[in-house]
């Protein structure tokens, strides 16, 4: 492999979640791309990598962040994007309670204007506290802060699940999180 399985995540998620224009790779509106079309313009840009090097990092990145079509054709990400896609999910109930891991620096925020999705498309959601702390952990002394996932969706606001099991919803109203 020309990439070790890191440096192609995380070029992966440069291409297919941020910028795909560096590589003049475009994005259809759900996100996808021709996993032929990826590969050339990764070459042309100086980055090699194989189909096969695709599938290894599918199958095995931790936290599931590419998604392989149905028919072997196309490639995208799950979630996460910071450019404008639609992933086309269908709205969930969620589980009564949803965790948000954040830094303690952004909770004063957070409790006064709710959970923005900031750079992303959507607020990313966890279903365990451990997956939450991780997530927060990324930005500093982490914290959770507890969702009531049940009660949003009782007001009607929706929920969806990314093809790796990521909740995601648009907006986190602050009467809806709790923090310990
Ligand atoms: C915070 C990783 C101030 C929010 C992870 C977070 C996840 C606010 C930061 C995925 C705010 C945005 C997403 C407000 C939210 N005021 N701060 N009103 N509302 N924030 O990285 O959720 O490795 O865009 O708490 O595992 O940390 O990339 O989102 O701290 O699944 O695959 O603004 O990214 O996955 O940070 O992480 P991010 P996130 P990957």
């Amino acid at each position: 492999m020309a990439l070790d399985p890191v440096r192609l995540s995380k070029f992966l998620s440069l291409v297919l979640r941020h910028q795909p224009e560096t590589i003049g790779l475009v994005l259809d509106a759900q996100g996808w791309v021709a996993i032929d079309d990826l590969i050339a313009r990764a070459a042309a840009a100086g980055t090699a990598l194989s189909r096969a090097d695709l599938e290894q990092v599918v199958a095995t990145s931790d936290k599931k962040r590419f998604t392989i079509s149905e028919d072997g054709q196309r490639i995208r990400a799950a979630q996460g994007h910071s450019v404008n896609v639609e992933l086309g999910l269908t709205p969930r109930e969620p589980p009564a309670v949803l965790y948000h891991g954040t830094a303690t620096r952004f909770v004063e925020p957070i409790m006064a204007q709710g959970l923005k999705p900031q750079s992303r498309q959507q607020v990313h959601l966890s279903l365990d506290e451990a997956t939450a702390v991780n997530v927060g952990r990324r930005h500093g002394k982490p914290v959770v802060v507890q969702v009531d996932a049940a009660a949003m969706h009782r007001a009607g606001l929706k929920f969806y699940v990314a093809d790796n099991g990521v909740w995601l919803t648009d907006h986190v109203p602050p009467e809806f999180l709790s923090v310990p």
